[in-house]
């Protein structure tokens, strides 16, 4: 036995459940299994296991080779990232490496599933591997701000090739085990039973009296050029705007060319700095935040839900056909009810065509793309809505129109079924009085296109029940949705911050002195993938003018609110479809260009109001339209419209273009400092007037010395103990 790790005194056996890692001996194969849902995470328990099984496998004479596997659907999800906040315990990943590539017989890697992160690294430190065909293996430590830690930039690129290895680690996708095997990362792909198959390959390996074979052992990695990361680099490079941790990836595998003890210790040293990086907390963050989400108060986490197999949608307009395509990419029956046969002729042939294109992209094959378009058909007839699992209204965006179709459902769709509105500024309290069962009926706000979009904001009414928000979450993950839980006011969570807050300032801004240009560029630079003016000029103006009308309808705003958009609108500047907006477009061209007449009408619209223009520092820009934004986060957290700081940065990091890689304007606000925040927003409101008054959460943290991370923890800990 070697002597890198140390073992827990207790070598009971480790086959007694409920042990997250077992150990059973198969004729001369040493099984060891890897069983700790829901995705075999490697925190402690499962490497202390580990350890044993290892220990137990080599002080067995009977055991000549050793096979790893695991339980459940996923081979391992990598490292437990719960435990990246708290000081790690030993063994570690690497020890159990090291034990691992020291093992006097060989130890076989059989992966099921995803093997990603510290559980791919896992298996590279295997001496042989093998995956099932379905299997898919990657280290997606970068979507974390996390460089591979245990091996990954070291063994990776002595097997597959140091380009290939600053592909898979840059990109972060997981490749196929198909892949796998052409690029010399598996040995075999398995069909069928992957256990039987591992045990089969296993035993051969006996047979051939097959050694170990450790990957540390291989000639150092060959080196990277300069061309080659430069094409790396190139070929992500939206993905990883303004990020930071590809960099460091570079420098550890650059180090796979040293001896591997020097480059392991050189990788050691770039995960740790990663892992501190604002980035990966950031990232971190969101990456709990999204799944926190679906969390919600009230809603017990594993509530029961209907079967969702037929889904009837009404209204076959923009929104209406991209929920169908959503529902039937999800391999839901969907029916497309309209009045009018002719919008359901357009909605086919936009389905059609859209799929089409998909295909022509590469992203679906002719024969997915048929069994979709074969899923939604489409109806005159709102009585075929009763056969229905749920029914969703996403007619016109009008009060009576709305109402009506909602009744009228009501009347149809058995009482228990869920109705859903998709709407981005109505009351659904107010929709809901329109059938006799509003408990069954909540918002849906889907963003454009529906069926690409990842986040999805359901809106409670007050009479919306439990039950209807657990079909609605459900439904969310049917469609891999992420879902925000809203309440039912101006704007919910992210329009109402858009408008009070980020657009509203960026607008101002305008008025006071700034340009178009200088405004999204200066955002660009922030990290957003697109600036406020070019975000309204792609949607069209026209929209941001209807959903404001539509919404004062709820709550009016004083001028200057929105004057410059909503006078681009009456002038027919609706963006890019009509060649003008804030900016001019060439025929059929995508570029903004610059536009005096623009300049002109914002210094007429800043003189009618009395505003004295001057010239803004894209430093300020960036400040105060981020400050709006936190400060209207906080309105929207204290007023209970969005129950966690948490799902307010998903939804704008999902939805409207917000860095992740700073974790959402919540986060960014701790990242900030409460203290900082206050006194800013103070300053704002001494040279701006009272616009600029820091909400009273944000002055209630800033008090008590805490942020909004400490609150949410606080809500959560309240949540787990009702009553208290
Ligand atoms: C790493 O390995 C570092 C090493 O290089 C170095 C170490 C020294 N840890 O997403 P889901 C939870 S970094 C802890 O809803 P899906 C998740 O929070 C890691 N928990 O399911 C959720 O919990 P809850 C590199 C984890 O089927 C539940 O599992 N690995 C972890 O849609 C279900 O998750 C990655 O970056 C984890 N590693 O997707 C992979 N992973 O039910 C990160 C998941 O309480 N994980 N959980 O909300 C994923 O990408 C997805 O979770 C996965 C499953 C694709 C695996």
């Amino acid at each position: 036995m070697n002597t890198l790790l140390t073992l827990p005194e207790n070598k009971s056996t480790v086959s007694d459940p409920p042990k997250a890692v077992t150990y059973e001996e198969l004729g001369s194969v040493g099984l060891i299994r890897i069983d700790n849902p829901p995705v075999n995470a490697l925190n402690q328990e499962v490497r202390n296991r580990l350890a044993e099984a290892l220990a137990q496998a080599t002080n067995s004479p009977r055991v000549k080779i050793v096979l790893i596997i695991s339980g459940g659907k996923t081979f391992s999800a990598g490292a437990d990232l719960k435990e990246f906040d708290r000081e790690m315990t030993d063994p570690s990943l690497q020890q159990l490496q090291a034990a691992i590539e020291m093992m006097p017989v060989p130890v076989v890697a059989a992966i099921c599933g995803l093997a990603l992160g510290g559980g791919l690294e896992l298996a590279l430190a295997c001496h042989y591997r093998l995956a099932h065909e379905d299997a898919r293996l990657g280290l997606p430590e970068i979507t974390l701000g996390i460089v591979p830690g245990a091996g990954g930039t070291q063994r990776l690129p002595r097997l597959i090739g140091s380009r290939p290895a600053l592909e898979m680690i840059v990109s972060g996708t997981p490749i196929t085990a198909a892949e796998a095997k052409s690029k010399g990362l598996v040995d075999e792909v398995a069909e069928g039973d992957l256990r039987d198959s591992a045990i089969k390959f296993c035993e051969q390996l006996v047979r051939d009296g097959s050694k170990p074979r450790p990957t540390r052992d291989l000639a150092a990695a060959d080196s990277l050029d300069e061309s080659m990361i430069a094409a790396v680099l190139g070929a992500h490079a939206r993905a990883l705007k303004s990020r930071t941790t590809q960099r460091l990836v570079i420098d550890a595998v650059k180090a796979a060319t040293l001896p591997f003890a020097q480059g392991i210790e050189v990788e050691a040293a770039i995960a740790k700095k990663s892992l501190a990086s604002p980035e990966s907390l950031a990232l971190r963050h969101i990456f709990f935040a999204e799944r926190g989400s679906s969390k919600v108060e009230g809603v017990p986490e594993h509530a029961t839900h209907p079967d969702i197999g037929q889904v009837a949608i009404v209204g076959a307009g923009t929104m209406g056909t991209g929920i169908a395509m959503a529902f039937a990419d999800a391999g839901r029956s969907v029916t497309l009810i309209d009045n009018d046969e002719t919008a359901l002729a357009r909605s086919k042939d936009i389905i059609r065509s859209t799929y089409a294109s998909g295909i022509k992209r590469g992203r679906i094959s002719q024969e997915t793309a048929d069994e979709r378009i074969a899923r939604i058909s489409g109806s005159t007839d709102l009585s075929c809505v009763s056969a229905a699992d749920i029914a969703i209204e996403a007619v016109f965006e009008d009060m009576d129109l709305k109402k009506r179709v909602l009744s009228q459902l009501d009347s149809v769709l058995p009482p228990q079924r869920l109705i859903a509105t998709n709407t981005s500024t109505l009351s659904i309290t107010e929709l809901g009085h329109a059938t006799a069962h509003p408990r069954r009926v909540l918002g849906l706000h889907f963003f454009v296109p529906a069926q690409a979009s990842k986040l999805l904001e359901i809106v409670r009414g007050k009479e919306s029940s439990p039950d209807t928000v657990a079909t609605a979450l459900h439904v969310a993950k049917l469609l891999r949705k992420v879902p925000v839980v809203s309440g039912d006011a101006f704007g919910f969570i992210g329009n109402r911050m858009m408008l009070d807050g980020y657009f509203r300032e960026a607008e101002q801004l305008l008025l006071e002195g700034a340009s178009p240009q200088q405004v999204d560029a200066a955002l660009e630079q922030f990290g957003f993938a697109m600036g406020p003016q070019r975000v309204s000029d792609l949607g069209g103006n026209d929209v941001g003018t209807k959903v404001r009308i539509q919404l004062y309808q709820r709550e009016s705003r004083p001028d200057p609110y929105f004057v410059l958009a909503d006078r681009l609108t009456e002038l027919g500047r609706l963006g890019q479809k009509t060649g003008r907006g804030f900016y001019r477009y060439e025929q059929g061209g995508r570029d903004a260009l610059p536009d005096p007449d623009v300049d002109r009408l914002i210094e007429k619209l800043a003189s009618q109001r009395g505003i004295v223009r001057s010239s803004i520092d894209d430093k300020e820009i960036v400040e105060r339209c981020i400050l709006a934004l936190i400060n209207v986060g906080a309105v929207v957290l204290e007023e209970g419209i969005a129950f966690r700081a948490s799902d307010v940065d998903v939804v704008w990091t999902s939805g409207y273009g917000f860095p992740r890689h700073l974790g959402g304007p919540m986060f960014y606000a701790d990242t900030l400092g409460i203290g900082h925040v206050a006194a800013r927003i103070r300053h704002y409101q001494r040279r701006l007037g009272p616009y600029w008054r820091p909400a009273g959460l944000i002055e209630k943290l800033e008090r008590e010395n805490s942020s909004f991370g400490q609150w949410d923890r606080q809500r959560k800990a309240a949540m787990a103990k009702p009553g208290e």
